[in-house]
């Protein structure tokens, strides 16, 4: 990923770069498909909306989203693949599984952009309901989606 360095007097917080050429892959976990199909969409539809091209947008699902770091990895080492949103929904059960796949992959995914020197965007939904879960999935709460997908561009803009 290479960057260019920026001069305070050349900041602009809303100046993204063209992403016509930019690819992206998104990484979806099948757990709560309806869900995390949502994300997706709002993913998808945003990078459109800033510029992207159909074309240059990749989807790979996993099972669940234990599994989103190595499928953030086996995109990330394509060199073609610009920037990885992975998403994904997890609902706090009985136990603590939930606290053991958020923090895997908020490690797991940290490191396979640190190791691959490109944006791998958290677009993890971790609540207590599946209410407060739709709540971030195009309701009142917005879409993480839509959020993993601005975070990506942003990152790509640095
Ligand atoms: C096993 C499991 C459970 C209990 N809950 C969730 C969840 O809420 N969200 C999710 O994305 N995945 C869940 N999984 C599946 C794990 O992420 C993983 O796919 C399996 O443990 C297999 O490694």
């Amino acid at each position: 990923m290479a960057t260019s360095l920026k001069n305070l007097s050349e900041y602009n917080s809303d100046h993204f770069i063209d992403i016509a050429d930019k690819r992206f892959g998104l990484v979806v976990a099948e757990w709560n498909r309806e869900i995390t199909d949502t994300l997706a969409r709002g993913a998808y539809e945003t990078l459109l909306k800033h510029g992207a091209k159909e074309e240059n947008i990749f989807r790979n699902t996993v099972p669940g989203s234990f599994e989103l770091t190595l499928g953030a990895q086996l995109l990330a080492q394509h060199e073609e693949i610009d920037a990885v949103i992975c998403l994904g929904v997890v609902i706090k059960g009985e136990t603590k599984h939930d606290d053991y796949i958020c923090h895997a992959v908020a490690n797991g995914i940290t490191n396979v952009g640190l190791k691959f020197n490109k944006p791998v965007i958290f677009g993890l939904v971790t609540t207590n309901t599946l209410e407060q879960a739709w709540d971030r999935a195009g309701g009142k709460h917005g879409n993480k989606g839509v959020e993993g997908a601005v975070a990506a561009i942003q990152m790509l803009s640095f």
